[in-house]
Protein backbone atom coordinates (compact mmCIF):
# COMPACT_ATOMS: atom_id res chain seq x y z
CA UNK A 1 0.00 0.00 0.00
CA UNK A 2 2.73 2.33 -0.63
CA UNK A 3 5.40 3.46 -3.10
CA UNK A 4 7.89 5.84 -4.53
CA UNK A 5 8.21 7.42 -7.79
CA UNK A 6 10.19 10.23 -9.13
CA UNK A 7 9.71 12.91 -11.91
CA UNK A 8 11.62 15.21 -13.25
CA UNK A 9 10.50 18.50 -14.67
CA UNK A 10 10.30 19.75 -17.80
CA UNK A 11 10.63 22.90 -19.93
CA UNK A 12 7.95 23.51 -22.83
CA UNK A 13 9.88 24.95 -26.53
CA UNK A 14 6.38 25.20 -27.53
CA UNK A 15 4.22 26.44 -25.05
CA UNK A 16 0.78 25.66 -23.43
CA UNK A 17 -1.13 28.50 -22.86
CA UNK A 18 -4.85 28.60 -22.24
CA UNK A 19 -7.40 25.73 -21.15
CA UNK A 20 -10.23 24.87 -22.75
CA UNK A 21 -11.67 23.56 -19.91
CA UNK A 22 -10.12 24.43 -16.48
CA UNK A 23 -11.58 21.67 -14.26
CA UNK A 24 -10.17 18.75 -16.88
CA UNK A 25 -7.27 21.16 -17.32
CA UNK A 26 -7.61 20.47 -21.40
CA UNK A 27 -5.61 22.84 -23.64
CA UNK A 28 -6.09 25.38 -26.06
CA UNK A 29 -3.10 24.45 -28.11
CA UNK A 30 -0.69 21.32 -28.08
CA UNK A 31 2.81 21.79 -26.87
CA UNK A 32 6.40 19.96 -26.87
CA UNK A 33 8.95 20.04 -23.69
CA UNK A 34 11.86 18.52 -22.59
CA UNK A 35 12.30 16.55 -19.77
CA UNK A 36 15.17 17.99 -17.60
CA UNK A 37 18.08 15.52 -16.02
CA UNK A 38 18.66 17.73 -12.86
CA UNK A 39 15.40 18.60 -11.27
CA UNK A 40 13.35 16.20 -10.07
CA UNK A 41 10.44 15.52 -7.21
CA UNK A 42 10.70 12.05 -5.12
CA UNK A 43 7.36 11.37 -3.44
CA UNK A 44 6.41 8.97 -1.01
CA UNK A 45 2.63 7.40 -0.81
CA UNK A 46 1.16 5.63 1.50
CA UNK A 47 -2.59 4.73 2.12
CA UNK A 48 -3.37 3.97 5.57
CA UNK A 49 -7.56 3.50 6.41
CA UNK A 50 -6.83 5.03 9.90
CA UNK A 51 -6.45 8.61 8.35
CA UNK A 52 -9.59 11.25 8.53
CA UNK A 53 -7.51 13.70 5.81
CA UNK A 54 -4.41 13.25 3.82
CA UNK A 55 -1.03 14.01 5.23
CA UNK A 56 1.79 15.94 3.04
CA UNK A 57 5.12 16.41 3.97
CA UNK A 58 7.31 18.80 1.94
CA UNK A 59 10.83 18.90 2.12
CA UNK A 60 10.96 16.88 5.94
CA UNK A 61 8.22 19.60 6.96
CA UNK A 62 4.62 19.59 7.10
CA UNK A 63 3.42 21.38 4.29
CA UNK A 64 1.29 24.66 4.14
CA UNK A 65 -2.05 24.20 4.22
CA UNK A 66 -2.29 25.91 0.91
CA UNK A 67 -0.37 23.35 -0.94
CA UNK A 68 -1.56 20.25 1.14
CA UNK A 69 -4.98 21.45 0.21
CA UNK A 70 -4.04 21.41 -3.57
CA UNK A 71 -1.90 18.33 -3.04
CA UNK A 72 -5.39 16.39 -1.38
CA UNK A 73 -7.60 18.05 -4.43
CA UNK A 74 -5.46 16.30 -6.77
CA UNK A 75 -5.45 13.05 -4.49
CA UNK A 76 -9.36 12.81 -4.64
CA UNK A 77 -9.35 12.87 -8.54
CA UNK A 78 -6.68 9.80 -8.64
CA UNK A 79 -9.33 8.26 -5.61
CA UNK A 80 -12.18 8.89 -7.71
CA UNK A 81 -10.37 7.36 -10.66
CA UNK A 82 -8.95 4.24 -8.78
CA UNK A 83 -12.31 3.76 -6.65
CA UNK A 84 -10.40 4.35 -3.64
CA UNK A 85 -11.43 5.37 -0.34
CA UNK A 86 -8.32 5.54 2.22
CA UNK A 87 -6.48 8.67 2.87
CA UNK A 88 -2.85 8.33 2.39
CA UNK A 89 0.39 9.47 4.18
CA UNK A 90 2.62 11.71 0.79
CA UNK A 91 5.64 12.87 1.68
CA UNK A 92 7.48 14.60 -1.49
CA UNK A 93 11.29 15.99 -1.49
CA UNK A 94 11.84 18.45 -4.42
CA UNK A 95 15.31 18.87 -5.78
CA UNK A 96 14.22 22.18 -7.56
CA UNK A 97 15.64 25.04 -6.33
CA UNK A 98 13.07 27.32 -4.65
CA UNK A 99 12.39 30.32 -7.27
CA UNK A 100 13.98 28.71 -9.99
CA UNK A 101 10.86 29.61 -12.45
CA UNK A 102 11.08 25.56 -13.42
CA UNK A 103 7.45 24.54 -12.25
CA UNK A 104 7.77 21.92 -9.63
CA UNK A 105 4.20 21.76 -10.10
CA UNK A 106 5.54 19.32 -12.83
CA UNK A 107 7.37 17.60 -11.78
CA UNK A 108 5.36 16.91 -8.35
CA UNK A 109 2.13 16.29 -9.38
CA UNK A 110 3.79 13.50 -12.20
CA UNK A 111 5.59 11.88 -9.27
CA UNK A 112 2.69 11.86 -6.66
CA UNK A 113 0.02 10.74 -10.01
CA UNK A 114 3.14 7.66 -10.75
CA UNK A 115 3.76 7.00 -6.54
CA UNK A 116 -0.28 6.65 -5.58
CA UNK A 117 -1.35 4.32 -8.67
CA UNK A 118 1.60 2.27 -7.98
CA UNK A 119 0.85 2.04 -4.37
CA UNK A 120 -2.70 0.73 -5.16
CA UNK A 121 -1.25 -1.80 -7.18
CA UNK A 122 -2.68 -0.70 -10.16
CA UNK A 123 -1.00 -1.31 -13.90
CA UNK A 124 -1.05 1.77 -15.93
CA UNK A 125 0.22 2.61 -19.10
CA UNK A 126 2.01 5.57 -19.82
CA UNK A 127 -1.07 7.38 -21.62
CA UNK A 128 -3.29 6.58 -18.60
CA UNK A 129 -0.33 7.85 -16.36
CA UNK A 130 -0.28 11.08 -18.30
CA UNK A 131 -3.67 12.05 -18.18
CA UNK A 132 -3.80 11.74 -14.73
CA UNK A 133 -1.05 13.43 -13.80
CA UNK A 134 -2.64 16.11 -16.42
CA UNK A 135 -5.70 16.84 -13.83
CA UNK A 136 -2.88 17.75 -11.35
CA UNK A 137 -0.76 20.06 -13.20
CA UNK A 138 -1.17 20.37 -17.17
CA UNK A 139 2.33 20.75 -17.87
CA UNK A 140 2.89 17.39 -15.35
CA UNK A 141 0.97 15.34 -18.21
CA UNK A 142 4.73 15.58 -20.24
CA UNK A 143 7.28 14.44 -17.20
CA UNK A 144 5.58 11.17 -17.45
CA UNK A 145 8.16 10.61 -20.38
CA UNK A 146 11.77 11.81 -20.65
CA UNK A 147 13.64 13.62 -23.63
CA UNK A 148 11.53 15.39 -25.91
CA UNK A 149 7.97 15.27 -25.63
CA UNK A 150 4.69 16.52 -27.41
CA UNK A 151 1.79 17.05 -25.15
CA UNK A 152 -1.64 16.29 -27.56
CA UNK A 153 -4.11 18.59 -26.76
CA UNK A 154 -6.88 16.25 -27.84
CA UNK A 155 -10.57 16.73 -29.03
CA UNK A 156 -12.70 14.92 -26.69
CA UNK A 157 -15.02 16.63 -23.99
CA UNK A 158 -13.75 14.08 -21.28
CA UNK A 159 -10.21 14.82 -22.15
CA UNK A 160 -9.17 10.97 -22.92
CA UNK A 161 -7.13 12.03 -25.82
CA UNK A 162 -5.50 14.77 -24.01
CA UNK A 163 -2.20 13.34 -23.05
CA UNK A 164 2.06 13.51 -23.35
CA UNK A 165 3.53 11.20 -26.23
CA UNK A 166 7.51 10.49 -26.69
CA UNK A 167 9.34 11.93 -29.82
CA UNK A 168 12.54 11.22 -28.40
CA UNK A 169 14.80 9.84 -25.52
CA UNK A 170 17.00 11.46 -23.33
CA UNK A 171 19.40 10.01 -25.39
CA UNK A 172 18.95 10.93 -28.77
CA UNK A 173 19.94 14.35 -28.60
CA UNK A 174 22.68 16.25 -26.94
CA UNK A 175 21.31 19.37 -26.06
CA UNK A 176 22.23 21.50 -23.27
CA UNK A 177 19.84 23.69 -21.27
CA UNK A 178 21.28 26.13 -19.32
CA UNK A 179 18.71 27.77 -16.18
CA UNK A 180 19.41 31.66 -15.84
CA UNK A 181 18.61 32.91 -12.57
CA UNK A 182 17.83 36.67 -12.54
CA UNK A 183 16.98 39.26 -9.88
CA UNK A 184 13.37 39.78 -9.10
CA UNK A 185 11.24 41.87 -6.85
CA UNK A 186 8.00 41.28 -8.62
CA UNK A 187 4.85 39.40 -7.10
CA UNK A 188 4.64 36.26 -9.36
CA UNK A 189 1.19 36.12 -11.10
CA UNK A 190 0.98 31.88 -11.62
CA UNK A 191 0.78 30.44 -14.68
CA UNK A 192 -2.40 29.76 -13.86
CA UNK A 193 -3.95 33.03 -13.32
CA UNK A 194 -1.94 34.73 -16.26
CA UNK A 195 -3.22 32.27 -19.07
CA UNK A 196 -6.97 32.21 -17.88
CA UNK A 197 -6.89 36.19 -18.32
CA UNK A 198 -4.79 35.71 -21.50
CA UNK A 199 -7.44 34.11 -22.97
CA UNK A 200 -10.63 36.20 -21.92
CA UNK A 201 -9.04 39.54 -22.62
CA UNK A 202 -6.14 39.51 -24.78
CA UNK A 203 -6.71 40.28 -28.75
CA UNK A 204 -3.67 38.59 -29.44
CA UNK A 205 -4.68 35.12 -28.58
CA UNK A 206 -6.81 34.70 -31.50
CA UNK A 207 -3.02 35.25 -33.20
CA UNK A 208 -1.48 32.78 -30.92
CA UNK A 209 -3.40 29.81 -31.69
CA UNK A 210 -3.78 30.42 -35.19
CA UNK A 211 0.32 29.91 -35.10
CA UNK A 212 1.13 27.83 -32.48
CA UNK A 213 0.29 24.18 -34.58
CA UNK A 214 2.41 25.46 -37.25
CA UNK A 215 5.09 26.43 -34.72
CA UNK A 216 4.45 23.03 -32.96
CA UNK A 217 4.92 21.12 -36.89
CA UNK A 218 8.04 23.12 -37.81
CA UNK A 219 9.34 22.42 -34.33
CA UNK A 220 8.83 18.30 -34.55
CA UNK A 221 10.46 18.73 -38.00
CA UNK A 222 13.49 20.28 -36.12
CA UNK A 223 13.74 17.63 -33.98
CA UNK A 224 13.10 14.40 -36.33
CA UNK A 225 16.06 16.23 -38.14
CA UNK A 226 18.26 17.39 -35.13
CA UNK A 227 18.10 20.69 -36.50
CA UNK A 228 19.10 22.92 -34.22
CA UNK A 229 18.94 26.22 -36.10
CA UNK A 230 15.51 25.57 -37.01
CA UNK A 231 14.23 24.14 -33.51
CA UNK A 232 16.23 27.25 -32.23
CA UNK A 233 14.54 29.93 -33.97
CA UNK A 234 10.77 29.02 -33.83
CA UNK A 235 11.48 27.62 -29.74
CA UNK A 236 12.43 31.51 -28.96
CA UNK A 237 9.51 33.40 -31.56
CA UNK A 238 6.80 31.24 -29.63
CA UNK A 239 8.09 32.06 -26.41
CA UNK A 240 8.09 35.59 -27.60
CA UNK A 241 4.62 35.27 -29.16
CA UNK A 242 3.63 33.97 -25.54
CA UNK A 243 4.34 36.98 -23.66
CA UNK A 244 2.78 38.86 -26.02
CA UNK A 245 -0.17 37.70 -24.97
CA UNK A 246 0.04 38.71 -21.46
CA UNK A 247 1.52 41.92 -22.72
CA UNK A 248 -1.79 42.69 -24.48
CA UNK A 249 -3.89 41.35 -21.44
CA UNK A 250 -6.65 43.11 -19.63
CA UNK A 251 -5.34 44.23 -17.01
CA UNK A 252 -1.78 43.69 -19.04
CA UNK A 253 0.97 41.89 -17.25
CA UNK A 254 4.56 40.95 -18.02
CA UNK A 255 6.58 38.60 -16.58
CA UNK A 256 10.19 40.12 -17.44
CA UNK A 257 12.06 41.88 -15.80
CA UNK A 258 15.55 44.39 -16.65
CA UNK A 259 18.01 41.15 -16.09
CA UNK A 260 15.39 38.98 -17.85
CA UNK A 261 16.20 41.17 -21.06
CA UNK A 262 19.86 41.18 -20.16
CA UNK A 263 19.48 37.41 -21.11
CA UNK A 264 17.90 37.85 -24.25
CA UNK A 265 20.71 40.43 -25.14
CA UNK A 266 23.36 38.42 -24.02
CA UNK A 267 21.94 35.26 -26.17
CA UNK A 268 21.26 37.33 -29.33
CA UNK A 269 25.39 38.52 -28.61
CA UNK A 270 26.03 35.46 -29.06
CA UNK A 271 24.67 34.55 -31.61
CA UNK A 272 26.40 37.46 -33.31
CA UNK A 273 29.45 35.94 -32.15
CA UNK A 274 28.41 32.58 -34.03
CA UNK A 275 27.29 30.72 -31.29
CA UNK A 276 23.95 29.43 -31.77
CA UNK A 277 22.13 30.18 -28.42
CA UNK A 278 18.58 30.40 -28.16
CA UNK A 279 16.19 31.64 -25.50
CA UNK A 280 12.78 30.75 -23.91
CA UNK A 281 10.83 31.93 -21.03
CA UNK A 282 7.56 31.03 -18.89
CA UNK A 283 5.64 32.61 -16.29
CA UNK A 284 8.72 33.80 -13.94
CA UNK A 285 11.58 36.41 -15.10
CA UNK A 286 14.38 33.42 -15.43
CA UNK A 287 15.46 32.41 -18.72
CA UNK A 288 16.59 29.07 -20.11
CA UNK A 289 18.83 28.80 -22.73
CA UNK A 290 19.48 26.14 -25.10
CA UNK A 291 22.56 25.28 -27.14
CA UNK A 292 24.04 22.65 -28.39
CA UNK A 293 26.45 20.39 -25.86
CA UNK A 294 29.79 21.53 -27.84
CA UNK A 295 29.26 25.55 -27.03
CA UNK A 296 27.63 24.91 -23.79
CA UNK A 297 30.82 25.92 -21.77
CA UNK A 298 30.69 29.10 -24.22
CA UNK A 299 27.60 29.50 -23.52
CA UNK A 300 27.96 29.27 -19.75
CA UNK A 301 30.91 31.59 -19.42
CA UNK A 302 28.95 34.40 -21.82
CA UNK A 303 25.50 33.95 -18.95
CA UNK A 304 27.62 33.82 -15.90
CA UNK A 305 28.87 36.76 -16.87
CA UNK A 306 26.47 39.06 -17.05
CA UNK A 307 25.96 41.05 -14.05
CA UNK A 308 22.33 40.80 -13.06
CA UNK A 309 22.61 36.72 -13.41
CA UNK A 310 22.85 35.50 -10.28
CA UNK A 311 22.96 31.23 -11.33
CA UNK A 312 23.45 29.42 -14.04
CA UNK A 313 22.49 25.82 -13.60
CA UNK A 314 23.04 23.29 -16.33
CA UNK A 315 20.67 20.82 -17.40
CA UNK A 316 20.48 18.21 -20.08
CA UNK A 317 17.35 15.80 -21.24
CA UNK A 318 16.49 14.01 -18.62
CA UNK A 319 14.79 10.71 -18.04
CA UNK A 320 10.63 10.36 -17.16
CA UNK A 321 9.00 8.65 -14.61
CA UNK A 322 11.04 6.25 -12.37
CA UNK A 323 9.96 3.66 -8.81
CA UNK A 324 11.88 3.65 -6.48
CA UNK A 325 13.35 2.48 -4.01
CA UNK A 326 16.36 5.02 -4.60
CA UNK A 327 19.95 5.03 -3.32
CA UNK A 328 19.92 8.15 -1.07
O1 LIG B 1 4.96 24.63 -19.49
O2 LIG B 1 -2.75 25.54 -14.52
O3 LIG B 1 1.12 23.47 -16.10
O4 LIG B 1 4.01 24.67 -21.46
O5 LIG B 1 5.10 26.91 -18.13
O6 LIG B 1 -1.21 23.82 -13.53
O7 LIG B 1 -2.17 23.50 -15.81
O8 LIG B 1 1.80 25.23 -14.42
F1 LIG B 1 5.13 29.35 -19.57
C1 LIG B 1 4.07 28.86 -19.05
C2 LIG B 1 2.62 25.86 -17.44
C3 LIG B 1 2.71 27.05 -18.33
C4 LIG B 1 4.19 26.71 -20.34
O9 LIG B 1 1.38 25.88 -16.81
O10 LIG B 1 -0.50 25.31 -15.42
C5 LIG B 1 4.38 25.23 -20.42
C6 LIG B 1 4.03 27.33 -18.95
P1 LIG B 1 -1.72 24.50 -14.80
P2 LIG B 1 1.02 24.88 -15.63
Amino acid sequence: MEATARAHTNIALIKYWGKRDEKLFLPMNSSLSITLDRFYTTTKVAFDSALKADVFFLNGKPAVDAETTKISRFMDKIRAFAGEKRYAYIESQNEVPIAAGLASSASGMAALAAAAVKALGIEVDGRTLSILARQGSGSACRSIYGGFVEWQKGEKADGSDSHAVPLLSEDDWDLSILSCLVESKQKKISSREGMKRTVSTSPFYKAWLETVETDLAAAKSAIAARDFTMLGRVLEANALKMHATTISADPPFLYWQSATLDVMQGVALLRERGIEAYFTIDAGPNVKVLCERKDEETVYNALSAIPSVREVLVCHPGPGIQYGPFPT
